[in-house]
């Protein structure tokens, strides 16, 4: 898919230290160092059937960061993204506002870029949907099946779109390694995966838990030539274990994402990695963003408690502001969204402005890379500014060059001069 326009990157000749992030799976910090000078970065997409909310910005500004400090550490950045284009939730939003799917998916598409580009995200190498890539998804299926991975059980024929089509599932069974990616009780997991799209209930699954991987044809669905698997579409999982391996390979480093992916998502993707030929790695550090929240609730579409960014882009709100909001909280601690942190951010961006500091001062360079290096810490980032503002009045201009507006802009993504 075609990605949208990356901000400049200006240089900062200020080299920081290695990235350290808290891995979900160890518990502990990794270093992120690549291999070959290139960290391979993996970050889930959206399901395009509404737009752009503030807990996706948060999301998607967290890996940004990555991007940033892991090029401010020297390294290089290869990074790809899918986008859900087909799923439930789109088709039942098509449905009801009685528009066709393909069409809802490419509006909030787009929505998605022109907020992206607002908020000076980074783009990804490889932008990759499922419709246009649906023949590797069916490949991976013919693989788990070849090697004793997966089982089909047949579509119940009052649903069936044909005789004879079959859905597909992973036999966990089978697999060791499941559970090392989330470290949760199967407890923990019974409880969530009914409401993040698992179907413990389907009648003959050898676990409750084993994850579909193929979804044989349905009467008034859209179905896809699977191979081996027959006709249908690909499970969720299997979509980010497919593009992640196809885009970056196997063992690469960062797998990023809210943290309501933990479980199933991240957790199968892994595991339908693992259950391939060759038994190819998956991610070795997995980073999540805790959930922000809105009127006491997971900002989320299905509640339809959202703050969009599109929205506040219409009502003339400037896009650094927002960002602004986002950097002043940590990416591990959940947020409530609020007029008022808004405002703030605001103020903020217009005090960082009016200092428009033409300054080089590498020290502070050094505290941004630094505290960014530690786990993100953006609060802290933030506050360095802020002190750093504070300290030179407003049209302070020392004349040195303006590594420190650069520097913000590189590793913050906060543009400040015009
Ligand atoms: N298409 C899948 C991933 S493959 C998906 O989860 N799409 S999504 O549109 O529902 O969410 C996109 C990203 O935003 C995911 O990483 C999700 O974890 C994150 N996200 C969703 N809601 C929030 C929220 N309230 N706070 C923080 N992140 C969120
Ligand atoms: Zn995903």
């Amino acid at each position: 898919m075609k990605t949208w326009n990356g901000p400049a990157l200006p240089q900062t000749p200020v080299l920081s230290p290695v990235l350290q992030l808290h891995d979900t799976a160890s518990g502990t910090r990794h270093e992120v160092l690549g291999r070959d000078g290139l960290v391979r970065l993996y970050v889930c997409g959206i399901t395009p059937y509404d737009a752009t909310h503030m807990g996706h910005a948060a999301t998607y500004l967290t890996f940004d960061l990555v991007g940033r400090a892991v090029r401010a550490s020297g390294l290089a950045v290869r990074f790809a993204q899918n986008v859900t284009d087909v799923d439930d939730p789109l088709f039942e939003r098509a449905d009801r506002d009685g528009i066709d799917w393909r069409d809802l998916g490419a509006r909030e598409v787009q929505l998605f870029r022109d907020d992206m580009t607002a908020l000076r995200v980074i783009p990804p190498d490889a932008y990759v949907g499922v419709e246009e890539s649906m023949p590797r998804h069916a490949q991976r299926v013919a693989e788990l099946l070849d090697n004793g991975a997966a089982y089909t059980l047949p579509v119940p024929d009052e649903e069936a779109a044909e005789p004879g089509v079959r859905d597909t599932y992973l036999d966990l069974a089978r697999q060791p390694s499941f559970g090392q990616v989330s470290g949760w009780s199967r407890e923990q997991m019974l409880d969530v995966f009914a409401e993040r799209g698992g179907d413990p209930d389907r009648p003959g699954k050898r676990d409750v838990l084993d994850p579909l991987l193929w979804r044989g044809a349905r009467t008034g669905e859209p179905s896809w030539d699977g191979a081996t698997a027959g006709p249908g579409r690909p499970g969720w999982h299997l979509e980010c274990t497919t593009i992640a391996l196809d885009e970056l390979d196997a063992g690469f480093d960062v797998q990023g994402g809210g943290d309501d992916l933990i479980f199933p998502h991240h957790e199968m993707s892994a595991v339908q990695a693992a259950a391939l030929p060759g038994r190819p790695a998956f991610a070795q550090t997995y980073v999540h963003q805790a959930m922000v929240a809105y009127d006491g609730h997971k900002m989320s579409k299905s509640l339809g408690n959202l703050v969009r960014v599109s929205d506040l882009r219409a009502e003339g709100i400037d896009p650094m502001a927002v960002r602004l909001v986002l950097l002043g909280q940590h990416y591990r601690t959940p947020w409530e969204w609020t007029s008022s942190l808004l405002e703030a951010a605001q103020a903020r961006l217009v005090a960082w402005q009016e200092a428009l500091p033409g300054s080089a001062d590498a020290e502070l360079v050094r505290t941004l890379g630094a505290r960014l290096a530690d786990d993100l810490d953006t609060p802290a980032a933030v506050a360095a500014v802020d002190a750093w503002v504070a300290a030179h009045p407003a049209g302070a201009d020392d004349g040195s060059g303006h590594l420190v507006t650069d520097s913000i802009d590189a590793l913050l993504g906060v543009q400040l001069r015009g």
